[in-house]
C-alpha cells in the first residue's frame, strides 16, 4: 500500500502555512512518499518487518525534517537582523510528546491522518508510541514548555536552556495501593527529535582553588581558577514550532560527559580503570532529574547539574553574541537572560567571573552589564522550597564563586548600610549569606541583588512576595517587581488535546482564538443558542467516555460516564491538600452507608499526581486515596453512585486525556500557598467548572469568568495568617462537627487499612496535632461548598452554560498574553518573522 522508496531521502512537503498548497492528492502522495523514505533509510526496514515503532520513529523523522528546513531559515533570519534574544534557563522543561503538536504546529495534523489511513496506519495509534520527555516535575517545567511554544508563535527570537537527564521524572507504578518508583529509560528507543552538537561543546570547571596573578604586560592582579575537573558539556538541539509562523526556535539541552585532558592523564599514568571510573562520574551530572517539587534536597550533585547548565549556556550565550558583536560591553543590548526560579540563579555569579576573570572587565562594568542581562522569576513563598547551599560545599565545588559572592555582598550590603545607618537586623535579612548555625548561600537574594527585574507569577503571589518573602527587596527597589500572571499554551491545551471542542469553537466563532484567545469571549453571544449548548455538552460526554475507556484498560475500573468527574491532578503536596478531597470522598460514602436510600449526585472522584519518593507523607497520601477507593468501589450499597480512581503515573500525555473530559477542577489549596497553579487554567478552557480557594491565580480566573461561575469557599490567606496567629485549633472542629469526626474516626478504625491499624496514624495526628495546611478549618466550608456543586449539576442546562462562560472568560491566560507581557515590560525584545518561503 506504501509507494516504492526512491533514493531521494525527503520529499519536499509544501504543507502548512508557507509556500503554495498542493492540490489533496498530492499532498497525500508526497507525505506517503517522505514516509516510505523514512522507514526505509532511516529505520532500516520495509514494510514486512516495520512495527509500529518503526512508523513512529519515519513519520518523526517527516516531521521533524519539516522544522529543520524551517529552523535553518530562522537561524539565518535571526543572524542578520541581529536583534535581541530571549535565554530561557530553567533545570526542567516539561514538553510532552513532540509528534503530535509538531504536525498541528506545522498545520499538518489532518492531512498527515488521512495520508495515513489512506494506506492503513493509524495516526493516533503512532502517535502513542512516542516516549513521554518528562524532564520537569510540574508546574514549573510545564511552563517553561508552554512558554517555549508561546516565544516561537510570538516570532520572538528565543533559546531554552536545560539540562538533557537521561532519566526524566520518574515512572510511578501503584503496588497494592502504595506508590513505587520506577526508572524513567525515554530515550531507550532514541529520540529524533533531538541533534548533538558535539562542535558546539564546551569545558566546565568543577572544585581545586583560586590563585591570584599578573598577566603579561599589566600592573593589575588577576584571579584564575585552577579547576580539580573539567567536564564537557554537549548541546542536544530540539527544534520548538510555532503555530502557523515559520519561525522555529530551540530547546538546547547539555548532556555531560568525560573531559578528554583529563582522561589522558589518567590513562597515561596507567590506571585505566580509574579513567573509566572518573567518566562515570562526570556523565553522572545530567544522568537523573530531582524528583522533588518545592522541597530542597541540598545535595552535592544537585548544585552541580545547576552550576553545569547554566555555565555551558553562558559560555554558548557569549559564543553567539561575540559571533555578531565585536566584544561584551553590550551584552545586555543583545540577551534578556531570564531565571527560572533560583535553580539557575548562580549564573549571577558565572558571569561575572567570565567578565571578570576571562574577559577582563572591571568590577563596576562587569556588575551593570550582569543587572542589566538577568531577571529572576520567583515561583514559590514556602519557605521550604527556597534553596539555600551550605558555604563549605559551595566553596568546595565552586571557590572561585564564593568569593565572587562574598565581594556582591560586601558591596551590596555597603550599599544597604547607607540606605539604612542603623538597621543590622535588616543587613542579615539581605544578606547573601546566612548566618548563625551552618552558614548557607541564599540564592534568591543572590538572584535578586544580580537582576534588574523581579517578577511573581500571579497577582496574588505578587503581592505576597513583595510584603513578605522579599520585602526587604522590595523596600529597597520598588521598581524592579512587577506580576507576570501564569499562562497555557492554547495548542496543546485545547487545539490538540481537546479536538471535539476546538471544532466546535471553530465553526461557532472562527478560528483566530487560536492565537487570540482573547476572541473566545465570541462564545459568549451563542449562549442563548440550544443547539450549540447540546452540541458543547455532546462533546464533553464523548470526551468522559473516551477517558472512561482508558480509565478501564488502566486501573480496570468501571466508571459511570454519566457521572459527575470531578478531577484533582498534580503534584501530591500538603499544601494542596488531597487530603481534604479524599476526606469529602469518605464523607459521601459515610452518607451513603448511614442513609442508603437518600438521594445523590453520581461522581467519579479522579485523583493523579506523584509524591517526591522521600516525603512520607504525600505517599501516606496516595496510599490513602487507593485504600478508600478499594472499599467504596467495592461496596455494594454505594451501588456505582460514587467511583475513586486513582490513575498511576500522571504525566503531561495523560493530562492531555483528563482535562477535556472533567467536569470539575479541585484547586483547594490553602490560601496563600500555591503560587499561581497552571492545571486550573486548562480545565477552565477545557469547560470544567473550579471548586477553589481565594489561592494563586484562581483568584484572577474568578475575577474573569465570574463569580457566579466559579465555587468559591474557605479561608482567605489574611484569614488564615490570623487564625494562626491566634492559635489554630484543629481538635475544635473535630469536637463541633460530627461528620468530620465520624469521618476522621472511620480512619482511625482500621477500616481502609485491615490487617494495619495504624498505618494512616501520621495523618490523623498532622490533622489533629497542628493541621498546617488547615484543612480542619475549611472542611465544612469545602464540604458545603461541594453540595452547591452537587445541585448545580443536576441542573445541566445551567451546568453548561457556566462551563461555556467558564472557557468564554479564560482568554487572559493564554501563555501568549503572558509572554507577550514578558517581552515588552521585562526582556524589551521585539519579533523577527521569518518571510515566507
Ligand atoms: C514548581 O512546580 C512550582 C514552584 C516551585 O518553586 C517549584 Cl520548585 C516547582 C510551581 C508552583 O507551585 C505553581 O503554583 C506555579 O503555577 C508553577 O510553579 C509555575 O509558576
Amino acid at each position: 500500500r506504501l509507494p516504492e522508496s526512491n533514493t531521494e531521502t525527503e520529499v519536499p512537503l509544501s504543507l502548512g502555512s508557507a509556500g503554495v498548497a498542493l492540490d489533496a492528492e498530492t499532498q497525500v502522495s508526497q507525505i506517503q512518499q517522505a514516509l516510505v523514505n523514512n522507514l526505509h533509510w532511516v529505520q532500516g526496514k520495509d514494510e514486512q518487518f516495520a512495527n509500529a515503532h518503526d512508523y513512529y520513529t519515519a513519520l518523526a523523522h517527516s516531521v521533524r525534517n519539516q522544522l529543520l528546513k524551517k529552523r535553518i531559515r530562522t537561524a539565518k533570519t535571526y543572524a542578520e537582523a541581529k536583534a535581541k534574544n530571549v535565554y530561557y534557563l530553567s533545570a526542567e522543561f516539561l514538553m510532552g510528546r513532540q509528534l503530535g503538536n509538531g504536525l498541528i504546529n506545522l498545520g499538518m495534523y489532518d492531512t498527515m491522518r488521512h495520508a495515513l489511513a489512506d494506506c492503513g496506519l493509524d495516526l493516533d495509534e503512532l502517535l502513542e508510541r512516542e516516549a513521554e520527555p518528562g524532564l520537569g516535575n510540574g508546574g514549573l517545567g510545564r511552563l517553561a514548555a508552554c512558554f517555549m511554544d508561546s516565544l516561537t508563535t510570538l516570532n520572538l527570537p528565543a533559546i531554552g536552556y536545560g539540562i538533557r537527564y537521561e532519566f526524566g521524572i520518574f515512572t510511578q507504578l501503584i503496588r497494592q495501593g502504595h506508590q513505587v518508583e520506577a526508572p524513567d529509560k525515554w530515550l531507550s528507543y532514541g529520540n529524533p527529535w533531538e541533534i548533538a552538537r558535539p562542535d558546539y561543546r564546551v569545558e566546565i570547571k568543577f572544585g581545586g582553588h583560586t590563585e591570584v596573578y599578573k598577566k603579561d604586560g599589566d600592573d593589575d592582579y588577576q584571579v584564575r581558577w585552577i579547576q580539580a575537573q573539567t567536564v564537557i558539556g554537549i548541546p542536544h538541539d530540539v527544534p520548538v514550532p510555532g503555530y502557523g509562523t515559520d519561525n522555529v526556535n530551540l530547546l538546547r539541552l547539555w548532556k555531560a560527559e568525560a573531559g578528554e585532558a583529563f582522561d589522558l592523564d589518567a590513562f597515561n599514568a596507567g590506571d585505566y580503570f580509574g579513567a573509566v571510573a572518573n567518566k562515570m562520574i562526570s556523565e553522572n551530572i545530567t544522568k537523573v532529574l530531582y524528583p522533588n517539587d518545592e522541597t530542597r534536597q541540598g545535595k552535592e550533585l544537585r548544585l552541580q547539574q545547576q552550576y553545569f547548565f547554566v555555565a555551558c549556556s553562558l559560555q554558548d550565550i557569549i559564543r553567539l553574541h561575540l559571533r555578531d558583536h565585536s566584544n561584551l560591553g553590550n551584552l545586555a543590548e543583545f540577551s534578556a537572560i531570564q531565571l527560572n526560579d533560583t535553580h539557575p540563579a548562580i549564573g549571577v555569579a558565572e558571569l561575572m567571573r567570565l567578565l571578570i576573570d576571562e574577559y577582563s572587565f572591571e568590577w563596576a562594568a562587569a556588575w551593570q552589564i550582569t543587572q542589566r542581562t538577568f531577571g529572576y522569576t520567583n515561583h514559590t513563598l514556602m519557605p521550604e522550597a527556597l534553596e539555600k547551599w551550605s558555604v563549605d560545599l559551595f566553596g568546595k565545588l565552586l571557590p572561585r564563586h564564593l568569593e565572587i559572592i562574598y565581594e556582591i555582598n560586601h558591596r551590596f550590603l555597603a550599599q544597604v548600610k547607607l540606605r539604612y545607618p542603623n538597621d543590622p537586623d535588616r543587613l542579615e535579612r539581605l544578606s547573601l549569606i546566612e548566618e548563625g548555625g551552618e552558614r548557607r548561600v541564599r540564592m534568591a537574594n543572590l538572584a535578586c541583588v544580580g537582576s534588574h527585574a523581579i517578577n511573581g507569577v500571579a497577582a496574588l503571589h505578587t503581592e505576597l512576595l513583595k510584603q513578605e518573602v522579599l520585602q526587604d527587596f522590595y523596600e529597597l527597589w520598588p521598581d524592579k517587581f512587577s506580576n507576570k500572571t501564569n499562562g497555557i499554551t492554547p495548542r496543546r491545551w485545547l487545539l490538540q488535546c481537546n479536538p471535539r471542542l476546538a471544532q466546535l469553537i471553530s465553526e461557532t466563532i472562527g478560528d483566530s482564538w487560536i492565537t487570540n484567545l482573547d476572541d473566545l469571549k465570541q462564545l459568549e453571544a451563542h449562549l442563548d443558542d440550544e443547539a450549540f449548548r447540546h452540541a458543547w455538552q455532546a462533546i464533553k460526554q464523548e470526551n468522559k467516555w473516551s477517558l472512561a475507556r482508558y480509565i478501564h484498560d488502566a486501573v480496570g475500573i468501571e466508571v459511570n460516564p454519566d457521572s459527575m468527574f470531578d478531577v484533582q491532578i498534580k503534584r501530591i503536596h500538603e499544601y494542596k491538600r488531597q487530603l481534604m478531597n479524599v476526606l469529602h470522598v469518605i464523607t459521601l460514602y459515610n452518607r451513603m452507608v448511614q442513609n442508603p436510600g437518600d438521594h445523590v449526585v453520581p461522581r467519579t472522584v479522579i485523583f493523579g499526581g506523584k509524591a517526591a519518593p522521600g516525603y512520607a507523607m504525600a505517599k501516606l497520601v496516595v496510599k490513602l486515596i487507593n485504600a478508600v477507593a478499594d472499599v467504596v468501589n467495592n461496596d455494594p450499597s454505594v451501588n456505582g453512585r460514587l467511583k475513586v480512581v486513582f490513575l498511576p503515573n500522571y504525566n503531561v500525555s495523560q493530562a492531555q486525556r483528563l482535562f477535556p473530559a472533567s467536569d470539575l477542577s479541585e484547586q483547594i489549596s490553602t490560601a496563600g500557598m500555591e503560587a499561581s497553579g497552571t492545571g486550573n487554567m486548562k480545565f477552565a478552557l477545557n469547560g470544567a467548572l473550579t471548586i477553589g480557594t481565594l489561592d494563586g491565580a484562581n483568584v484572577e480566573i474568578r475575577e474573569e469568568v465570574g463569580a457566579d461561575n466559579f465555587f468559591l469557599f474557605g479561608l482567605t490567606t489574611e484569614q488564615v495568617a490570623a487564625c494562626k496567629a491566634v492559635g489554630h485549633n484543629p481538635w475544635y472542629y473535630y469536637d463541633t462537627n460530627p461528620e468530620l469526626k465520624r469521618t476522621l474516626d472511620v480512619i482511625a478504625s482500621g477500616l481502609f487499612s485491615p490487617g494495619e491499624p495504624d498505618l494512616f496514624l501520621p495523618i490523623l495526628d498532622s490533622l489533629l496535632v497542628d493541621d498546617p495546611y488547615m484543612v480542619m478549618a475549611d472542611f465544612a466550608a469545602y464540604v458545603q461548598c461541594q453540595e452547591h456543586v452537587s445541585r448545580t449539576y443536576e441542573d445541566r442546562d445551567r451546568w453548561v452554560r457556566m462551563a461555556i462562560l467558564n472557557t468564554a472568560r479564560i482568554g487572559k491566560f493564554s501563555a501568549d498574553r503572558t509572554i507577550a507581557d514578558y517581552a515588552r515590560e521585562i526582556w524589551k525584545v521585539k519579533a523577527v518573522p521569518v518571510a515566507g518561503e
